[in-house]
């Protein structure tokens, strides 16, 4: 892709002064981790292809390479398990050794279930489904352009149809066996919101066995430990992984046996967001009746389930421990989830925007700008400089910016679309920043905070 490509319409899309060169330098980092068909998420921290992250590198891809952002989610795709789950990492054979684990030979998923593709080597988890939002982009930005773009678009549509629906089907089914519409993660990586306190809880019941030796290669990526989770916390994610391999990935027994069985709220909300991106997908290639009904009551299934999650004390929806049913009730972004969901009714709205403002979120005095830290700095596991206990992360601000402008509320859609793209024109294209002081931390060149800037960019209140 070159940067001499992108559309006029980019530079026609009203941004504050200063933040022309933001499309690009965010167009010039992935076209950097881009590979042959398929975009890294980092250069060298992340050499394999992550399911959100190319969720939401395809959506920005919309915008600047339609081909490339189609590929990127055929090549996702390609690594589906015949049950419908989309692993959430896909190996690069040709990363280099010792450069992130756990790696393919640590997962061996092809080995222990029938369900993993033959060919290509993939973890056995998977990541919120943001995926439909993105073949919707991928369509709306063909509109308007050339019957040639739109008919490989069509075409694209009719392909990917079936591949989503087998997807969501498989997360209402096998990951809800109790028809409560609220998807159950078996390890903290499921969530993509990995070391987040919302987990704390949950982890902390679960009695680590013998974890086979490893060596993190992580933390050679980044400038300072602080910034990625402690080893106590590997040694958990490392232990449940020790008990999937031990299930072989089969769902019933993981169900039956496993000890972290939790109801993600932010996964939840991201799969009715995209159900109803799937139902005018569904539309676009006329699917079958029953199949656009079933869509349907997963939306309503899934609006209910976040509905008796809400917490009226925190003004925030929150996760639930199925083996402990109980509640775990943490101040994290995650907590917004009925906006991302979309139509929870103007007083929950207006609780939620409270919630927000208020000094638990983008309201606190000391911010460097008034965007929501990924844990409240109210919440006593907060933590300033560690990954999903604190720092802002512009990919979450994409979720509550496009959730917003689909709620109808434009001032605060677009007062947050205009303090993240400030803040990447100030900070760069880092994977999350200090809340207080800005400061980039993690991956530099993180390909979904280059992705999400382009599609801000590009689109006003949520909407290509
Ligand atoms: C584990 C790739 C991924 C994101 C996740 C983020 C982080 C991996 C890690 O990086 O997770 O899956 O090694 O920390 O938490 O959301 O998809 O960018």
């Amino acid at each position: 892709m070159q940067e001499e490509e992108l559309p006029q319409s980019l530079s026609r899309a009203p941004v504050a002064r200063g933040l022309d060169r933001v499309n690009p330098l965010a167009a010039g980092v992935l076209r950097r981790n881009g590979l042959k068909s398929w975009t890294k998420p980092a250069p060298s921290l992340y050499p394999h292809q992550w399911s959100w992250d190319s969720a939401f590198i395809a959506l920005g891809l919309a915008h600047v390479d339609n081909r490339r952002a189609t590929s990127e989610l055929e090549t996702l795709f390609a690594s589906q398990w015949s049950t419908g789950k989309v692993p959430h990492i896909v190996f690069n054979p040709e990363a280099p050794p010792k450069s992130y684990f756990p790696d393919a030979e640590r997962w061996n998923s092809s080995a222990l279930s029938e369900h993993a593709p033959a060919g290509p080597r993939t973890s056995g988890l998977c990541q919120p489904p943001v995926h439909a939002l993105a073949v919707k982009r991928i369509w709306e930005t063909s509109r308007g352009k050339d019957e040639r773009h739109a008919a490989r678009a069509r075409a694209f549509l009719r392909d990917n149809y079936p591949r989503l629906f087998a997807w969501h089907r498989y997360l209402a089914t096998a990951r809800d066996p109790e028809g409560s519409g609220l998807v159950t993660i078996y390890h903290p990586w499921e969530s993509g919101t990995d070391n987040s306190p919302r987990w704390d809880e949950a982890l902390a019941r679960v009695s680590v066995g013998e974890v086979p030796p490893y060596t993190r290669y992580d933390l050679q990526h980044v400038a300072d430990p602080s910034h990625r989770p402690t080893d106590e916390e590997y040694d958990r994610y490392l232990w449940l992984l020790e008990l999937l391999k031990r299930a072989r990935y089969e769902e019933a027994a993981i169900y039956e046996s496993h000890p972290f069985l939790v109801k993600d709220v932010l996964f939840s909300a991201v799969l009715v967001a995209a159900n109803e991106a799937l139902l005018e997908i569904a539309e676009v290639v006329g699917a079958p009746r029953e199949e656009r009904a079933l869509v349907e009551a997963w939306i309503e299934r899934g609006r209910h389930g976040l509905d008796e999650q809400w917490d009226p004390g925190l003004g925030l929806c929150v996760d639930h421990d199925v083996l402990a049913g109980e509640p775990l009730r943490v101040r994290t972004v995650a907590g917004f989830a009925p906006v991302i969901a979309g139509d929870p009714g103007r007083e929950r709205i207006k609780a939620l925007l409270k919630t927000l403002d208020s000094p638990a979120f983008a309201g606190h005095p000391r911010l460097r700008r008034p965007l929501p830290p990924s844990t409240s700095p109210e919440d006593p596991g907060f933590h300033s400089r560690s990954y999903w206990r604190g720092p802002v992360w512009p990919v979450a601000n994409w979720l509550l910016w496009w959730s917003l402008g689909r709620a109808g509320e434009h001032d605060r859609a677009s007062s947050l679309r205009r303090e993240t793209l400030e803040g990447l024109a100030e900070g760069g294209f880092a994977e999350y920043f200090e809340p207080f002081t800005g400061e980039a931390l993690g991956s530099t060149e993180q390909s979904w905070t280059a992705a999400v800037a382009l599609d801000m960019l590009a689109t006003q209140n949520g909407s290509a």
